[in-house]
């Protein structure tokens, strides 16, 4: 094989690639805009979030926007929409008065740009422009779709009415896990220049030097959160920052977000549906400050995002920085919770086949994790390819969260993602696991 018809090999399998990721992606998104008639299509279901219908086009005309016009070279389909769909330029509030597409305008308008899409990805050239090389452009098109359907996930969990959506039951726990994992210190490689589908904030790869820590081998449980509740945990506020504080007694928090009481007990409702609390599952839908507040409770602290990939990437045997807890394999069922497979975490030690060497369990899928660290860019961050994906949020009001939820897909997913919230919000999938200093006195053995 000459050096061209390996190139050209190459550019197939990657063509074949995002084609697949493509159509996996929709699939999602029509099984989520499908479920539910025009009107809830339509109706605002929370003032936090945005009509299902917004986020189908917006979805359309993001692809419009980076592939049939800039990567394509395309005359617009409907420049005239633009603004409609831009987010900076229409606040949550306002989008369900605006004059949006109608559900079958929409599915008409993400049709025809994706009819555009694989006519232009037929004819691509992966090594002319930056944006396009190793398909980055098509990667980050497919992880922009997904995480707005893990947002109609979320919206999905807000909706009132009978459940439409299922998932399959969640695999049982199979070994005990619990307690601490010591992380030795020492330096480690954070972020990546390298992974090509990575997103701006994921980069550039660099070394961090932490001290040692103990981390939580699991998120925390139901269990685990029902006991602060029980022992009077949003009643205290020695247990809670200022700020924290200050936010549970404005809304009047007393427990994880959609818990209800069930008799003598809890329960919650998940998806239009009514369960017993799960004590082996990690709490979800809890706010920063909840995680905050039992952290301290419990004697321990959140983790530094540092400390979480740390935890997630570093392999002690190599001193080398993989892509994921088990390796640098892709996700896949036995792995992790990922994906909406299930409509909720399962239970904490279902997925021993990805652990950390160290032993540390279901840091991918299940919940997002809150980390105590604020969202800035890495040394020598430059935005790419656009600054409102992450720049325009770094600074101090928004927490990190990793690790991804079941209901994020395995293409937004790895050790290195970064996702972010401000810390009173709890209608995402998150959960955590707690951190805590290695004391002194057990340092020197
Ligand atoms: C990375 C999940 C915080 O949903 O606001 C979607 C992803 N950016 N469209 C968000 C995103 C632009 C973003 N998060
Ligand atoms: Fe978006």
């Amino acid at each position: 094989m000459t050096d061209l018809d390996q190139q050209d090999a190459t550019g197939e399998r990657l063509r074949g690639r995002i084609a697949a990721e493509l159509e996996r992606t929709r699939d999602r998104t029509r099984l989520l805009t499908d479920a539910v008639d025009d009107g809830d299509l339509m109706r605002q279901h929370s003032t936090i979030m945005s009509p299902l219908v917004w986020d189908l086009a917006h979805v359309g005309n993001q692809e419009e926007l980076w592939l049939v016009r800039d990567v394509g070279g395309r005359p617009p389909v409907r420049q005239d929409i633009d603004d409609l769909y831009d987010a900076f330029k229409q606040p949550r509030k306002d989008r369900p008065s605006l004059p949006l597409l109608r559900p079958d305008e929409a599915r008409a308008y993400l049709h025809t740009v994706r009819d555009k899409v694989f006519d232009l990805l037929d004819h691509v050239r992966f090594d002319r422009r930056r944006l396009v090389t190793d398909g980055f452009a098509f990667g980050m098109i497919v992880q922009h779709e997904q995480q707005h359907d893990e947002t109609m996930l979320a919206t999905h969990q807000l909706r009132v009415g009978p459940p439409v959506l299922s998932g399959e039951p969640t695999p049982p726990a199979v070994v005990p896990v619990g307690g601490e994992v010591l992380v030795p210190g020492g330096p480690f490689t954070m972020g990546t220049s390298t992974d090509p589908w990575a997103l701006d904030n994921e980069r550039p790869g660099h070394v961090v030097d932490l001290p040692p820590y103990l981390l939580d081998a699991a998120p925390v449980t139901n269990d685990a959160y029902l006991a602060f509740v029980d022992a009077g945990g949003y009643h205290d506020p020695r247990w809670w920052s200022e700020a924290g504080w200050r936010h549970r007694c404005e809304v009047d928090l007393s427990a994880p977000m959609h818990w209800r009481r069930d008799g003598s007990g809890w329960g919650y409702l998940r998806f239009g549906r009514f369960s017993p609390l799960v004590g082996a599952e990690p709490v979800v839908h809890v706010s920063y400050y909840e995680a905050e507040a039992y952290a301290a409770w419990a004697g321990k602290r959140l983790p530094t995002e540092a400390e979480w990939e740390k935890a997630a990437r570093w392999d002690p045997a190599t001193g080398r920085s993989r892509r994921y807890p088990w390796g640098d394999e892709d996700p896949t069922v036995e792995r992790a919770n990922l994906g909406q497979r299930h409509l909720s975490p399962a239970p904490v030690g279902a997925y021993p086949a990805g652990a950390s060497p160290l032993g540390v369990h279901q840091l991918v899928g299940d919940v997002w994790e809150w980390t105590s660290t604020t969202f800035h860019g890495y040394p020598g961050f430059a935005a790419f390819p656009y600054r409102e994906y992450s720049e325009v949020f770094f600074g101090d009001a928004y927490r990190v969260l990793r690790g991804g939820s079941f209901g994020t897909d395995r293409s937004a997913c790895r050790g290195t993602f970064r996702n972010w919230d401000l810390p009173i919000r709890r209608q995402i999938f998150a959960g955590f696991r707690c951190a805590r200093d290695v004391p002194a006195g057990e340092r020197a053995a």
